[in-house]
């Protein structure tokens, strides 16, 4: 197959992302200082693979200094990580924890006097264990002020020197898993409650960019703020109405319920009839809708791994069940797909040029970036060359096809600005631990968490320089 040249806009963002619980650890950390994670971890370590969890992770908060001069040699433009509330923060009112403020300081600095613009967000799953035993978490509209009253802080304290802003990664994730699908501790089912922490993370959002547009002129200049999005591009099984229409209401729960309110200030009408009919609509007022109108996010990340495809149902829905959104679908699998079987998830590059039209059409253009995309593969030390360098020519593969999709959609008049790599380094992740390595660097853990380069580091070191990439038929199999 012939091979095809690619170029990479001078200006497009190349980076890598992670978060401050899946690398940190807790060196440092008050008892009184769990997050959601951390308890879950503490309760129920035996569902961590090999029970690894957020204790140690990769030691980022002491070996910060090494990893950064890793970002630059590898000469990433940016790095995303988050702030750890659980962490920043002691009574999660008002009194800041100095000790990690100040290493969040330094870390930005680090970064900025490497020459990797920082990237920030603020709740990467970390919400504060004692609002979850408190208040019940993101059910409460109380929890929504002391977030906005901690992005506050962080503002004041980083404004000067960070320009991109995120307020959560990834915000469907945890209820989905706690409430929705109860796989999560304390696996309660309550698609209620789900919704809610759906509402109230999107009126969270709102209320931070407000603030954050009403402290601007301290800021730098240029700065925005956005959300990191993990919509999952929809495909019907067949243009057939019965499934065309399990793909919209598939859409409409799990990616236009952020999607709409973040990006247009306002949720879709037939989502609103939805869950007014399956009894499960947010307690919310006029006051809240019009926060969210008036609010919306500057820009928007958006973590894309798989496709999602459906088909109507096929099975008579239980009555005793309670409502969940499956009742309108169920899961297709396509003859002949590609997975990676490591993680289960099918490898469909077209959703990278999908994704821009539909934020190019239905989302007026919207500056966006590519804020997740990455391959976690198990056993990686089976690629080992000679000099013990891994040989994951699987990732470059992996880079290679997104990224093509990315270049493809910019020609077509998509407005995504960059591709941000997960991971920078292998890391620990809710349940799969550190199973999966998605990391340009390897982390050996059973070298006390050494650093290695794997050859994904050089082929990313190549195209950030030379901005240009080769691509052939995707041949992962
Ligand atoms: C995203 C999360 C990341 C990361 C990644 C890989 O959804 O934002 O935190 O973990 O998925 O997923 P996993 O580690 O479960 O394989």
């Amino acid at each position: 197959m012939k091979k095809q040249t690619w170029q990479i806009p001078g200006d497009f963002i190349l980076g890598a992302a992670a978060s401050a619980w899946q690398t940190e650890g807790w060196a440092g950390k008050r008892p009184s200082q769990n997050s959601y994670l951390d308890m879950w971890y503490k309760n129920d370590p035996h569902v961590w693979y090999n029970g690894y969890g957020p204790a140690v992770a990769t030691d980022f908060y002491n070996r910060y200094k090494e990893d950064i001069q890793h970002m630059k040699e590898i000469g990433l433009t940016h790095y995303r990580t988050s702030i750890n509330w659980s962490r920043f923060l002691i009574d999660y009112e008002t009194e800041v924890d100095e000790v990690y403020a100040g290493y969040i300081d330094a870390v930005i600095n680090e970064l900025i006097t490497s020459g990797v613009e920082p990237m920030i967000c603020l709740e990467h799953y970390e919400i504060p264990a004692v609002l979850m035993e408190k208040y019940g978490g993101w059910g409460s509209k109380h929890v929504i002020d002391l977030f906005a009253a901690y992005a506050e802080k962080v503002f004041e304290r980083y404004g000067d020197r960070v320009k991109y802003w995120f307020t959560f990664n990834e915000p469907i994730v945890p209820q989905t898993r706690i409430f929705l699908d109860a796989i999560r501790y304390p696996y309660e089912q309550n698609t209620k409650k789900w919704m809610q922490w759906n509402f109230n993370k999107a009126l969270a959002t709102a209320k931070c960019v407000r603030l954050f547009h009403a402290c601007k002129p301290e800021c730098r200049e240029g700065a925005k703020i956005g959300v990191i999005l993990n919509p999952e591009v929809t495909y019907a099984r067949s243009s057939a109405p019965h499934d065309q229409k399990a793909a919209r209401i598939y859409d409409l729960f799990f990616n236009r319920v952020f999607l709409d309110p973040s990006i247009k200030g306002a949720y879709p009408d037939e989502l609103m009839e939805l869950m007014a009919k399956h009894d499960i609509l947010f307690d919310h007022d006029e006051e809240e809708l019009s926060v969210i109108k008036r609010n919306t996010v500057d820009f928007v990340g958006v973590n894309l791994y798989y496709p999602k495809r459906v088909q109507a149902p096929s099975r008579q829905w239980n009555e005793s069940t309670p409502f969940h959104p499956a009742y309108y679908y169920e899961p297709f699998e396509l003859p002949g797909r590609k997975m990676n079987p490591f993680r289960g998830w099918e490898i469909c590059p077209r959703i990278v040029y999908d994704m821009a039209m539909r934020l190019k059409y239905e989302y007026g253009n919207i500056e966006w970036l590519i804020a997740e995309n990455g391959m976690g593969v198990e056993h990686e030390e089976r690629f080992k060359n000679e000099e013990g360098v891994i040989q994951d020519d699987y990732r470059i593969d992996f880079i290679s096809a997104h990224l093509r999709e990315a270049m493809k959609g910019i020609a077509d008049g998509a407005n995504c600005k960059g591709y941000m790599l997960w991971a920078f380094t292998d890391n620990v992740s809710p349940m799969n631990a550190f199973k999966n390595r998605y990391g340009l660097v390897e982390i050996r853990l059973e070298d006390n968490r050494s650093r290695a380069l794997k050859k994904s580091a050089c082929f990313y070191r190549d195209i950030i320089k030379n901005r240009r990439f080769e691509t052939e038929e995707f041949r992962y199999k």
